[in-house]
């Protein structure tokens, strides 16, 4: 009989990293990885096949159905915000199209061994749209029903795609003549901004506070380019990992919504830039505000009200702003950039 696996699309980038060790950790099942570059080789170690290619590719997809039995799949595959703004027919095609390929993908596979397949999904705070700096301040922890406006093309797809998602799970079909069994058990939680101090993150627009603390630790000056009391909510990677984790592992009969906000702290940048100076006093931290991508920044909330994941599934992240700073970051990239 095939071993059932757990299938990580982008598994390259900054949260598979981070999943791919806790996973291989754990040690219960085997991992399986798709993604258009190829894994660093200590990440590559800790799995069990490494598929490079895209998730456009449905012959690809259906290879893997064939030779695994996959019964949950991380879809983490995505262009971000920035990157997103420049290319968006490109990512309109990878974040949507990727997805809905990937939806199908799970369906087909719960068809072929007959369980469901928990679909995690990390959708993004970038679902919301504050209409301007007033409502901002005065909305403080947004809820998961409120200001679902995005403003970018990346916060279109996320939040269609929690929608097609909650479809799949649902609907699926649900005018077929024969009764159609739903396979997918689709999850989603909306990250805040993540900061990982093993990877430096590309093409997102909360990257200003991850920038920071990495330039700061390789002795780069660095222009940040919002505001000093620029105000959006993180997470340090390791609980951004765990509410994944955590939710994965949640009983469906527990699970009241299909997104679930998850916040952790939520300082300014100039609060961000202090404690990076306070760790690496040589640091060059300057502003150079770029308008436009303050504008996006600008139309995600100030914080958001994480109850609901508190509340059905367990979520508490470990990290605060002190924690995150003193035991994780701080500690972790000295030591990375020492090597
Ligand atoms: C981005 O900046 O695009 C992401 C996000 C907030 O989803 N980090």
């Amino acid at each position: 009989m095939r071993k059932p696996v757990v299938l990580i699309t982008g598994a390259g980038g900054e949260i598979g990293h981070g999943l791919i060790d806790r996973l291989a950790q754990d040690g219960s099942r085997g991992v399986i990885t798709l993604d258009v570059n190829p894994l660093e080789p200590d990440l590559a170690r800790l799995v069990t096949r490494e598929f490079q290619g895209s998730i456009l590719d449905t012959s690809l997809l259906d290879r893997i159905v064939a030779e695994y039995e996959v019964d949950l799949v991380f879809h983490l595959a995505a262009l971000l915000s920035t990157r997103s703004e420049f290319t968006p027919m490109a990512a309109h095609e990878v974040n949507v199209g990727g997805t809905l390929n990937l939806l199908e993908f799970a369906q087909k596979q719960g068809e072929s061994h007959g369980r469901p397949v928990v679909f995690l999904y990390p959708s993004s705070i970038a679902v919301y749209g504050m209409p301007d700096l007033q409502t901002k301040a005065r909305a403080g922890e947004v809820k998961e029903d409120q200001y679902t406006h995005p403003s970018t093309m990346y916060g279109c797809n996320k939040l269609y795609c929690e929608q097609l998602g909650g479809y799949y799970t649902r609907h699926y079909k649900q005018l077929a003549r024969d009764t159609v069994s739903r396979k997918v058990d689709f999850r989603s939680v909306r990250f805040p901004g993540l900061i990982s101090a093993v990877t430096v993150p590309s093409g997102g627009t909360s990257d200003f506070a991850p920038e920071m603390i990495h330039a700061a630790a390789r002795q780069e000056a660095y222009a940040c380019f919002v505001r000093p009391d620029t105000r959006i909510p993180f997470m340090a990677m390791p609980d951004g990992v765990e509410a994944l984790l955590r939710l994965a592992a949640a009983p469906r009969e527990r699970l009241g919504r299909t997104a679930y906000n998850v916040g952790a702290f939520n300082p300014s940048a100039e609060e961000v830039r202090q404690v990076v100076l306070g760790a690496f006093p040589g640091a060059t931290i300057t502003y150079t505000v770029d308008e436009a991508r303050q504008g996006i920044v600008d139309s995600w909330p100030a914080d958001v009200d994480d109850s609901a994941a508190r509340t059905d599934w367990g979520f508490a992240p470990n990290y605060d702003f002190e924690r995150a700073f003193s035991e994780y970051l701080i500690p972790t990239i000295r030591r990375r950039y020492q090597k």
